[in-house]
């Protein structure tokens, strides 16, 4: 049932405090929450509260429908030469006989393996490499193109960008615009992890800084690509970390309205030099979620990536603002895998993703990577063993 205003109103009536009270108020008239509002949200919101306001704010903005797409990903080589802290993926150059580095050749087979499957996305994403250079990439990207043209391409993230161009002495506009007309269609949003240097320091210290990575995304934009934010939570940032995150990605999105989705990426501990940090709760999971599509409010879509947060933990961030899933994936992506996911060999068919959806009463909409809507499944029965080749 699609949240009314009544409920709302009704919702902020018995609200007792007053923080609450007046950020509620906001999010009914659509007004823009301050950082104070959204610190107050994450201090003293319980679930009720954050849940219906946040399902209110996604149902006005799309209703029930919830998107994924049919990607793939590629991950070049988990080999990098920088060191984050969280990162239960990569080999430091000095250990990269124990990593993988996948040739151009095979990353093109990989591309092949996928010929007359409907897939419409390839994610490629990995560790900063300093061999597979900004020339090794564009040859990638073109060799795609010229096989599949219409596939698009998701690709690198600013990390991964500006080290390119930095080794090719190349502005980051020049960099973009030679990879953009090579064939990369968008920016995925990693790399982001958390802005505020006072954490960043700790966890990451290495790769390019906050300013580094919105300029990278504002340029993107600038060029007329479309590229998504993400912020890895759940380890030693404090709330008010989060809000100043989310914050630079919303004065970001003012200026330029390039990003098409926000994901909050769950810290996974497990392989990694945070081992001894807990994971947030399944309560501060969806506590994140709402919060998140209150604050972002010029942000069109909010993003639950299901192979780091478990199918049941995705099924339940529908009810708390979420209206993305990603995709169905289909690959052994490895990056979560290795850090503790539950999910060791994240790939749903496509059959196997709608139902997930049904499941909690929504309604399962296929798009491709910029959103177009290419299916809604709503009347579409099918039972988890239905082939996707069935669905073409
Ligand atoms: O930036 C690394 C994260 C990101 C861990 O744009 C970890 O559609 C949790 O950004 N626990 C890369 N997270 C992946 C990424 C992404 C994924 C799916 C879709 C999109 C998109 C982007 O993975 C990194 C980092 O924040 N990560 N280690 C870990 N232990
Ligand atoms: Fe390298 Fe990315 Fe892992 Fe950091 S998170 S070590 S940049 S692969």
């Amino acid at each position: 049932m699609i949240a009314t205003n009544s409920a709302i109103e009704k919702l902020i009536d018995n609200e007792k405090d007053k923080d609450l009270k007046i950020a509620g108020k906001k999010v009914l008239a659509a007004e823009r929450l301050s950082a104070d509002d959204g610190l107050a949200l994450f201090e003293k919101g319980g679930l009720p509260f954050l849940g219906s306001l946040a399902n209110f704010v996604r149902e006005r903005l799309h209703g029930n429908k919830t998107y994924f797409n049919r990607n793939f990903h590629i991950e070049p080589t988990n080999v990098c030469v920088f060191a984050c802290q969280f990162c239960s993926y990569s080999r430091l150059y000095s250990h990269r006989d124990e990593g993988w580095e996948l040739s151009l050749d095979q990353m093109l087979n990989i591309v092949k393996s996928y010929d007359g499957k409907p897939v419409t996305e390839v994610h490629i994403v990995g560790g900063v490499h300093p061999k597979m250079n900004l020339e090794f990439f564009i040859e990638l990207l073109q060799k795609i193109k010229a096989h599949r043209p219409e596939m698009h391409i998701k690709g690198f993230t600013a990390v991964e960008l500006e080290y390119m161009f930095r080794k090719a002495k190349l502005s980051v506009e020049e960099g973009l615009r030679r990879m953009h007309e090579a064939g990369l269609d968008s920016l995925p949003g990693g790399g982001a992890e958390i802005f505020h240097p006072e954490v960043r320091q700790l966890i990451s210290a290495d790769k390019v800084d906050a300013d580094g990575w919105l300029h990278i995304h504002e340029a993107a934009h600038r060029e007329g690509m479309h590229t998504n934010a993400t912020m890895l939570y759940g380890h030693i940032e404090k709330y008010h970390h989060r809000i100043d995150h989310m914050e630079r990605l919303r004065s970001l999105q003012d200026r330029t309205g390039g990003f098409n989705t926000f994901i909050p990426l769950k810290f996974r501990n497990k392989q990694n030099d945070m081992s001894h940090v807990p994971e947030s709760s399944v309560i501060g999971d969806m506590k994140m979620y709402a919060v998140a599509r209150l604050f972002m409010d010029n942000f069109p879509h909010l993003k639950a990536y299901w192979p780091m947060l478990g199918r049941q933990s995705a099924q339940l961030t529908l009810s708390f603002g979420v209206n993305d899933l990603d995709g169905t994936i289909d690959d052994s992506t490895k990056i979560y895998s290795m850090a503790g996911s539950e999910e060791q060999h994240p790939s749903l068919s496509t059959a196997q993703l709608v139902n997930l959806i049904k499941q909690v009463g929504r309604e399962p909409v296929e798009r491709d990577t910029v959103y177009n809507e290419l299916r809604n499944y709503k009347d579409i029965e099918m039972n988890d063993a239905t082939p996707d080749a069935a669905l073409n």
